[in-house]
């Protein structure tokens, strides 16, 4: 357990130092534009949304992820594809990313009220973290703003820069060090999986044996492996998905990491995260909540500010679909 006054501290250097990384800034519309009405705006629509439909948080939690791991927090992953490009959006790992109708909502009611002045970029960090905050109905962690809008989309830079379901402990902390990340924020993110579901495609060769493909995989809890294989009967159908947190999908909390000690990570990529000596060790001690909260809260901020625009860089898309002026 950390003391309440050590975790309001770690907030309040967070905040007190009122940048985020990458030129990012507390409270950058205030001036711009009413930065409480700004923030206000997201908070209320992204709450009605996820009352409405609790499945709309790990949603808008992954949209940001993926926006910020592919050229950085500028919503490259909202650009529509257009005839010559593909964007990221048509890439095999965006297949299940939703959420952009909520995007669009909330950037269509901010242009009626202050025009040309907030970027998609960061409507998708404020989602994300309005999203996972509904359940607490408070701010899970501070949003540091003034990103702008990228203006470039690349289908194929999806594969290159996500890691994928099937990567070791190594591949995925060069891909976070790739980011500016380090290892702590690699389990901590990883914690983002106690929300959320997953397509049965990305866990078959984990619970059954195919010739030529290779064996089930016997470090899955054998149990476990059972009850996935009763949700996911081969031939592998395309629209059957799967809780990654079986016992509680819809809540945010630190049953992700007691899974993993119980060999119950769904993605090779979750299991990885124990067979390291290190990040075995930080998953233990992410299993309280409190701890978990706060380290996430401080990892997202990190995420956040990866490869962002700033003042002078990028431009404020009118229609987060679209580069403006084409
Ligand atoms: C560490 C590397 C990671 C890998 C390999 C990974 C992989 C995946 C995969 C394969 C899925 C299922 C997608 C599908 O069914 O098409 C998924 C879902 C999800 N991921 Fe990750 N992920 C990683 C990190 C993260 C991070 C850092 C976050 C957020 C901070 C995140 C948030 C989510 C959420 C919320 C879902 C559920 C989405 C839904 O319910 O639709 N993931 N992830
Ligand atoms: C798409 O490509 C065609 C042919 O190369 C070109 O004439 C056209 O201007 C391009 N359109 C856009 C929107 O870039
Ligand atoms: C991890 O995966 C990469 C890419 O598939 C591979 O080159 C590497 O040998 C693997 N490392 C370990 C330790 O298994
Ligand atoms: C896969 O094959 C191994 C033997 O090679 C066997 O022990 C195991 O039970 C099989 N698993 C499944 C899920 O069929
Ligand atoms: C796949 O699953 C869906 C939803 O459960 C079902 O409606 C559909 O018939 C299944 N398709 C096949 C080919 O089994
Ligand atoms: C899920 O719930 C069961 C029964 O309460 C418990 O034994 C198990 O540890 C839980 N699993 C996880 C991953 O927390
Ligand atoms: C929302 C969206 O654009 N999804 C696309 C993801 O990629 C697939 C296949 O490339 C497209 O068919 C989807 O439209």
């Amino acid at each position: 357990m950390i003391p309440r006054v050590l975790e309001l501290l770690l907030l309040l250097i967070l905040v007190v130092g009122c940048h985020g990384g990458g030129g990012l800034k507390m409270k950058y519309y205030e001036k711009l534009c009413d930065s409480i009405s700004v923030e206000n705006t997201v908070r209320e629509i992204v709450w009605s949304k996820v009352a409405a439909k609790p499945a709309l948080a790990a949603k808008l939690l992954r949209l940001h992820y993926h926006d910020c791991f592919v050229r950085g927090c500028d919503a490259s992953i909202l650009l529509d594809p257009t005839q010559n490009v593909t964007t990221e959006k048509a890439a095999g790992p965006n297949r299940s990313v939703t959420g952009y109708d909520v995007i669009d909502e909330i950037k269509t009611t901010l242009e009626a009220s202050c025009p040309g002045i907030v970027s998609c970029a960061d409507i998708v960090a404020l989602a994300a973290r309005d999203a996972v905050s509904y359940q607490f109905q408070k701010e899970m962690w501070p949003v540091f703003t003034g990103r702008k809008d990228g203006s470039v989309s690349v289908a194929v830079e999806v594969g290159v820069n996500l890691p994928s379901a099937s990567a070791n402990f190594t591949t995925l902390l060069t891909q976070f060090k790739a980011k500016g990340l380090d290892v702590d924020d690699l389990v901590t993110l990883s914690g983002a999986h106690t929300i959320g579901t997953s397509r049965c495609a990305l866990v078959s060769r984990r619970l059954y044996n195919f010739t030529g493909v290779g064996d089930a995989d016997p470090s899955l809890d054998p149990t476990y492996a059972q009850t996935l294989r009763e949700i996911c009967p081969i031939p592998v159908n395309a629209s059957i998905t799967l809780e990654m947190d079986p016992n509680s999908s819809l809540s945010f909390d630190s049953q992700y990491f007691e899974g993993l000690n119980q060999h119950k990570g769904l993605f090779v990529s979750d299991a990885a995260l124990i067979t390291n000596a290190q990040s075995a060790h930080i998953a233990e001690v992410l299993q309280n909540p409190k701890v978990f909260f706060a380290r996430f809260a401080r990892s997202m901020v990190r995420m956040g500010a990866i490869e962002v625009l700033t003042d002078g860089q990028g431009q404020v898309r009118k229609n987060c679909r679209v580069v403006n002026d084409q």
